[in-house]
């Protein structure tokens, strides 16, 4: 498995993903920031030219859901997604699919300090967003119970980001649920990684 990387961007929840599900993987650098970035080749990873990008037996894709989902389903042992069966399956989609639909479409809206029309927008709002996600996040540890999932890493990684930038308000829980992902040693891992790439600039 190759994961199609650059430091200080999204990229980070792919990492820390690799890193919860413990298998070979190897690291590709892309440098977003560089003159001819996206080039022709790593397009036919990531269409998009955007990272996170990956790669497993000759196929490549992008967008962090489907990387988080993609490798998850393949490791089932380490527990990240609750399988097809499963009945907390639709519930774990939702979440997963949370953070690119509505979370960040939110952020931006606080960001660019443009209200929206809640019944129009996908995302509802800002404030609409983030409730639901803090009466979901609330009961915890985890978005479901002890189980730690790719949708708690995703959220996690989303309201790291978001509250380091002032586009997430500190709401308590969200710093809780927050601190706790990192306290994670995946997260650790991750974060020593991502520190020693960007050193390689
Ligand atoms: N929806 C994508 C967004 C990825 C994304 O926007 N990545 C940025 C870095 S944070 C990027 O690659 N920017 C470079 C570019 O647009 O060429 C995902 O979640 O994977």
């Amino acid at each position: 498995m190759k994961l199609y990387y650059c430091p200080q961007t999204r990229a980070f929840t792919a990492l820390w993903m690799m890193e919860e599900a413990g298998q070979p993987y190897e690291i590709v650098r892309v440098d977003i920031r560089a003159p001819g970035h996206p080039t022709e080749a790593y397009k036919k990873i990531n269409p998009m030219g955007k990272v996170a990008g990956f790669e497993d037996n000759g196929v490549g894709f992008g967008e962090t859901a489907a990387i988080l989902l993609y490798v998850a389903e393949k490791f089932p042992q380490t527990k990240l997604a609750p399988p097809p069966t499963d009945p907390r399956r639709g519930r774990f989609l939702q979440w997963l699919m949370f953070s690119p639909t509505t979370m960040e479409p939110a952020m931006i809206e606080k960001r660019m300090g443009h209200p929206v029309n809640s019944l129009q927008a996908g995302w509802g709002d800002y404030d609409r967003a983030m409730t639901a996600l803090e009466a979901a996040i609330k009961p915890g540890p985890w978005l479901f119970g002890d189980q730690f999932t790719a949708a708690d890493l995703y959220i996690a990684s989303g309201l790291g980001f978001g509250m380091q930038f002032g586009m997430i308000d500190k709401r308590p829980a969200f710093v809780d649920f927050a601190e706790r992902a990192q306290a994670r040693p995946a997260f650790k891992r991750a974060t020593e990684i991502e520190a020693k790439e960007a050193a390689k600039k």
